[in-house]
């Protein structure tokens, strides 16, 4: 079960820019980190995360994801 402080920290991680949300290519820059992961993955982890389709995962989008 992932904490609050975790999914923070995780969101951070991935959120390289800091700006708040993840867009498609830092998911995808943090899932590259994973070689089993490929694009096509990394686009459909994308849209599942991203709960109202506007292109960006915001915190409580990722929050949902991993819960
Ligand atoms: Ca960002
Ligand atoms: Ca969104």
């Amino acid at each position: 079960m992932a904490t609050e402080e975790h999914a923070r920290r995780q969101f951070n991680e991935i959120d390289t820019d800091g700006d708040g949300f993840i867009t498609a290519s830092e998911l995808k820059s943090y899932l590259q980190k994973i070689p089993a992961v490929s694009d096509a993955n990394a686009a459909q982890t994308f849209a599942f995360a991203d709960a109202d389709n506007d292109q960006e995962i915001s915190y409580e989008e990722f929050k949902d994801f991993i819960r």
